[in-house]
């Protein structure tokens, strides 16, 4: 299996509860490797650009207002298969649904407050690593 790279947000409610450090620990002990890391204050144009995709969904409006309600840290994260791998150890989209020992299960607040952002395909990480991460920040 290919070593790959793959986008994270830690979420506004999970910042607001002081969890960078946890949420990030929990990605490194799964295995991943974080290569790129910055708080930001996401603006709504940035919050509605990256989850354009989602336009036409009931929550679209209710979740980039809450994208942009606190910092995030958008992180780019490197290890074997890291999409599927960042996906296991986040955990369902809806916390109860969630297994047991994910970021989500353990953190989040509910299905749109669920703490972590992370990509669903190669292709899309690309996209959103483009989207938030310069080059030379991207530093391993
Ligand atoms: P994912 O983050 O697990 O990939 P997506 O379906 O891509 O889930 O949804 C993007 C984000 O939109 C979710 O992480 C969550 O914050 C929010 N969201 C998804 N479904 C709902 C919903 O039914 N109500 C409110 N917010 C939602
Ligand atoms: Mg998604």
């Amino acid at each position: 299996m290919a070593v790959t790279r793959t986008f994270s947000i830690i979420k506004p409610d999970a910042t607001r509860r002081n969890l960078t450090g946890a949420i990030t620990k929990m990605l490194e002990d799964a295995g991943l490797r974080v290569v790129a890391s910055r708080r930001i204050r996401m603006t709504r144009d940035q919050a509605e650009g990256f989850y354009a995709v989602h336009k036409e969904r009931p929550f679209f409006n209710d979740l980039c207002t809450f994208m942009t309600s606190g910092p995030v840290v958008v992180q780019v994260l490197e290890g074997e298969d890291a999409v599927k791998r960042n996906r296991e150890i986040m955990g369902a989209t809806n916390p109860a649904d969630a297994a047991e020992g994910t970021i989500r299960k353990t953190y989040a607040e509910s299905i749109e407050a669920n703490s972590v952002h992370g990509s669903d395909s190669d292709e899309n990480a690309k996209i959103e690593i483009d989207y938030f991460i310069a080059p030379d920040e991207n530093v391993g």
